[in-house]
């Protein structure tokens, strides 16, 4: 299956040209984040998930639970309650917040308009879900059977990776640095995985997971660390897109392709560098 067999695509991927061009004549934010704006600058209290609480492996959507944009207990969440606070929480396009949690209630055979679901429902696994192996801030499943489990080392080995600056002159993650830590992260799975598998759809929505990093997150190291260890928004953060509907699936979709071009891991014949080995320090 192709993600453009599909009428529902097309339709959308219309609907996100259309935003993409109405970005371009209407003038920018000055915060890519409605909630902050409405909370006056500050996000909700962050309150770490407690025993029973329902998380996924997607530190996106648990920070929002963890803030309580979403229920704090991560369950009982409509799909188009997430579509909606998505956006409004990391200024996607509205086209993007419907297309993924519409493809999420498909996967789990659930109706988009009236079902609801719990964050670890996302964890699924299987070739029409989303949860894979390889994941730059998870262990593979062989290891960690829960996906929501947040590995630490995995995310300190990332952020210890980052090569750039920002204006500021603080520490930040580059594309290179991305694409170099997932070549690292698949290599590592053809190695000592036996059970690795990364199918197409995987293989790029893993390299979309990733450029949210730079393009939503904006890089900053100290503000992924907050964002990938604890799951917590750090104070004073807005989503780097400002764009007036929010970043595009097609702009994001040219970051996306530019990191898969540039993993230099072939899964399927096992070509990896040792230039690649080197930008990132061993576990
Ligand atoms: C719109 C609804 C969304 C859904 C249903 C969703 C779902 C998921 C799932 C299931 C994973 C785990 C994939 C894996 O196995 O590694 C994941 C990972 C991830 N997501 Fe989301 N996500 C959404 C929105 C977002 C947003 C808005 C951001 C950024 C602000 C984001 C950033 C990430 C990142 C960085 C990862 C980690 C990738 C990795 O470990 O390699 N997601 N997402
Ligand atoms: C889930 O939320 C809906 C409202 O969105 C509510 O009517 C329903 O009772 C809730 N179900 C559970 C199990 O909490
Ligand atoms: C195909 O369309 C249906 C709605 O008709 C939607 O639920 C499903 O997620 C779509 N598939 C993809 C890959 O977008
Ligand atoms: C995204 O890029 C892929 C190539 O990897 C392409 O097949 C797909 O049509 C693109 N989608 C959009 C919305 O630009
Ligand atoms: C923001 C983003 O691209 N999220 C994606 C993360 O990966 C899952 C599949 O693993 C997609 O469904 C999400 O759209």
């Amino acid at each position: 299956m192709s993600l453009t067999d599909n009428l529902t695509t097309i339709l959308v991927l219309l609907w996100d040209l259309s935003l993409g061009f109405a970005n371009l004549v209407l003038p920018f934010y000055k915060t890519g984040a409605l909630v902050a704006a409405q909370h006056g600058g500050h996000w909700p209290e962050f309150m770490p998930p407690q025993d029973g609480d329902s998380r996924s492996g997607c530190p996106a959507l648990n920070a929002m639970a963890n803030h309580g944009i979403l229920p704090r207990d991560g369950k009982n969440i409509s799909f188009r309650e997430l579509s909606r606070k998505v956006h409004e929480t990391y200024n996607f396009a509205p086209s993007f917040c419907f297309f993924v949690p519409n493809f999420a209630a498909g996967f789990l055979h659930k109706s988009y308009r009236r079902d609801t679901f719990d964050l670890a429902d996302l964890n699924l696994r299987s070739e029409k879900a989303i949860e894979h192996d390889a994941s730059l801030l998870r262990e593979d499943e062989h290891i960690e059977p829960d996906a929501s489990k947040i590995s630490q080392p995995l995310c300190r080995r990332l952020l210890a990776s980052a090569s750039g600056k920002d204006s500021k002159g603080q520490p930040m993650l580059t594309l290179e640095d991305v694409a170099a830590a997932l070549s690292l992260r698949r290599h590592e799975a053809l190695t000592f995985d036996p059970h690795f598998s990364l199918a197409k759809p995987h293989a790029f929505f893993s390299s979309a997971n990733a450029s949210t990093l730079l393009l939503i997150y904006g890089g900053n190291v100290a503000h992924l660390e907050s964002h990938l260890i604890e799951e917590r928004i750090p104070n004073g953060w807005v989503p780097a897109p400002r764009e007036r509907f929010g970043l595009t699936i097609t702009k994001f979709n040219r970051t996306a392709n530019r990191i898969t071009k540039a993993i230099d891991v072939d899964v399927a014949a096992d070509k990896f560098t040792a230039e690649t080995a080197k930008k990132c320090a061993p576990l």
